[in-house]
């Protein structure tokens, strides 16, 4: 099966068009900061961008609705930013500060939001994937139509915990969307080396779980398979599998000098198949927006960005007191 292609571009609004675009570069922009204050040395620890990948977590969130769930692994600023979070809390959090989403507790890969329903930021590879089934049992158990989404990668579609967990969803009729995000790379090891079936969205096939495989750099395509996914589990059938083909354009994190793929290769990516700039071309080419008000957009992005950054330079480092509190959940 060949990744999906959008067959509705025609029919998208010109509204439509110019969310997606605002969401995806603000991840962009707020992104390419982080990689600044990491340089800086404001940032410490582990910080993996998520640059490149955009579409997935924009084209997915757009088919959401109040009450469902987000839960991902720590490559995680974009699912925050997508679901609503506030740039400046997350970015506080980068740099350890008490203004952040965990107080400066938590860092990069663990930030979590009851009012945006986002549960991490996971730096243990697969760990998300059984608790995002229990979140969506949670909702089942309650009765309500809500849906979670599950974000994994490529190289966590190969741990055992994986399948557990789709075979509870699939005995359960859970309603979670079990979202792969292949990016071609764990770390430093591809696709190629790693995995001996390459369709990952047909793993699902020994449970009864549908999978369909998505462009992940198309926007578009993103949102039209997350609208068929989440149907499929508002109506009580039990959980999706989608594998998004993505690929990132930065290191697997900032530590990551990249040497296991070429320059060029990463170069053709951004050339060919950049989600920020195939929207671009449509805003230009349906005639919805100018140059001038694309720069425009970009200016007033960069301000909340900038903004972000600057709240997170300015907000305290945490009180010794806070050591010991949010340590267990309230009930
Ligand atoms: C259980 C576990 N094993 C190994 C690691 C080290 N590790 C961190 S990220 C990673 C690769 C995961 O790749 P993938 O699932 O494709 O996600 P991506 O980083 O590409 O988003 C590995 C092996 C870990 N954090 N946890
Ligand atoms: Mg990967």
């Amino acid at each position: 099966m060949a990744a999906k292609k959008t067959t509705k571009k025609a029919n998208v609004s010109k509204d439509e068009l110019l969310s997606y675009y605002k969401d995806m570069l603000l991840i962009r922009r707020f992104e390419e900061k982080a990689g600044q204050l990491y340089g800086m040395g404001l940032i410490g620890g582990f910080c993996h961008l998520y640059i490149g990948q955009e579409a997935v977590v924009v084209g997915l969130e757009a088919a959401t609705k109040e009450g469902d769930k987000r839960i991902t692994s720590y490559r995680d600023h974009g699912h925050m930013l997508a679901c609503g979070m506030d740039p400046k809390g997350v970015m506080a959090e980068l740099t350890g500060r008490e203004g952040g989403y965990s107080k400066g507790k938590g860092g990069s890969m663990h930030m979590f939001s009851k009012e945006k329903h986002f549960y991490g930021g996971h730096g243990i590879v697969g760990a998300q994937v059984p608790l995002g089934a229990g979140l969506a049992f949670s909702d089942k158990y309650r009765g309500n139509d809500n849906v979670t989404f599950t974000y994994f990668g490529d190289g966590a579609a190969n741990q055992g915990q994986v399948y557990e967990a789709f075979n509870m969803a699939a005995l359960w009729d859970l309603p979670v969307i079990f979202v792969i995000e292949n990016n071609e790379y764990a770390m430093g090891t591809s696709m190629a080396r790693s995995t001996s079936s390459p369709d990952i969205y047909t793993r699902g096939a020994a449970f009864g779980i549908k999978g369909e495989v998505v462009d992940g750099m198309d926007v578009l395509a993103v949102k039209e398979a997350s609208e068929k996914a989440v149907a499929h589990c508002r109506a009580g059938k039990g959980p999706y599998i989608l594998e998004v083909k993505t690929y990132r354009y930065r290191g697997h994190s900032m530590s990551d000098p990249a040497k296991y793929r070429t320059r060029e290769e990463v170069q053709k990516m951004r050339d060919e198949r950049d989600c920020i700039e195939q929207v671009r071309d449509m805003l230009l080419t349906g005639k919805h927006a100018t140059d001038d008000d694309l720069k425009a957009i970009d200016k007033e992005i960069k301000a909340t960005v900038n903004e972000a950054a600057d709240f997170s330079k300015e907000s305290p480092e945490p009180s010794l007191d806070e050591l010991y509190t949010d340590i267990y959940a309230e009930a």
